[in-house]
């Protein structure tokens, strides 16, 4: 069984696997120090921070009265082409040993090699339940024959892949369309798995107005709120948008 933080209702968790993922050129001088991150996430009381296994040693001890830790388990980087694969390098055990309140993995469905991360995530979940740990599911389909990511029905599969591989929290991206159309896919979005805790990606920096536009149709169609990273720390004022933010989804 997971911990009672993934018995929340609302989320506002800070992303920061991005050094691997895309590499240092998402940073500015001021969000390559992972003590910026953490010091913002920790100060405006955000639910959770996701750091990688790396990242998360150095860092994030000081940090760890202040502020929960989801480990990033697996990750890849954007200098690798092929059919989209990510296996784990960290483990629950060094998530125990950081005291996270729980472990994140990616998993993309619709690659040639989506059962070895099934598999992988399975044996994950089952380590980290044992440990009183949750397990949150970034499902991102992608590969070959994944013409769109973001395509409604695409998402829709992916909550409910999220949902039949026993995830405590799934996280999605979303389409950018206007907000009523917005609003009505994530209220299909929300059916599709209604006892499942569902959080958005960021995405792409874009406008902060849109971005607020997003998660209030999210929020509205009863999403549990956002695991965001660009989003915030690009922003002119990371703690201004921040503010923002809590607004939406806490009230
Ligand atoms: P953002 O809010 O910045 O989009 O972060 C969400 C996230 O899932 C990160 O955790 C991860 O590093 C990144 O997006 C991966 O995105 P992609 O696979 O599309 O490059």
């Amino acid at each position: 069984m997971a911990n009672d933080f993934f018995l929340q209702e609302k989320f506002l968790i800070l992303a920061y696997d991005h050094g691997l993922e895309h590499g240092p050129s998402d940073f500015s001088e001021k969000t390559l120090d992972p003590n910026f991150i953490l010091e913002l996430a920790s100060s405006q009381e955000f639910s959770a921070i996701v750091l990688t296994p790396g990242v998360a040693q150095k860092y994030y001890p000081k940090f760890q009265s202040k502020i929960p830790l989801i480990l990033k388990l697996n990750g890849k980087t954007n200098l690798y082409q092929g059919e989209p694969i990510s296996l784990a390098y960290g483990s629950v055990e060094l998530a125990c040993r950081l005291q996270a309140v729980g472990v994140g993995y990616t998993l993309y469905p619709g690659s040639k090699y989506e059962s070895l991360m099934f598999k992988e995530f399975g044996e994950i979940k089952e380590k980290a339940h044992q440990k009183g740990l949750g397990v949150v599911a970034w499902v991102y389909p992608r590969g070959k024959f994944i013409r769109n990511e973001t395509d409604p029905e695409i998402i829709k599969y992916a909550v409910r892949i999220g949902l039949e591989l026993g995830a405590d929290l799934v996280k999605i991206k979303y389409p950018l369309l206007e907000a009523v159309a917005l609003k009505k896919i994530f209220e299909e979005i929300r059916k599709i798995a209604p006892e499942t805790k569902i959080v958005l990606a960021g995405g792409k920096k874009i406008k902060e107005e849109e971005f607020l536009e997003v998660i209030k149709s999210a929020i509205e169609a009863g999403i549990n709120g956002v695991l965001v990273g660009r989003n915030v720390w690009q922003a002119e004022n990371p703690y201004l948008i921040t503010q923002e933010i809590k607004k939406i989804i806490f009230g």
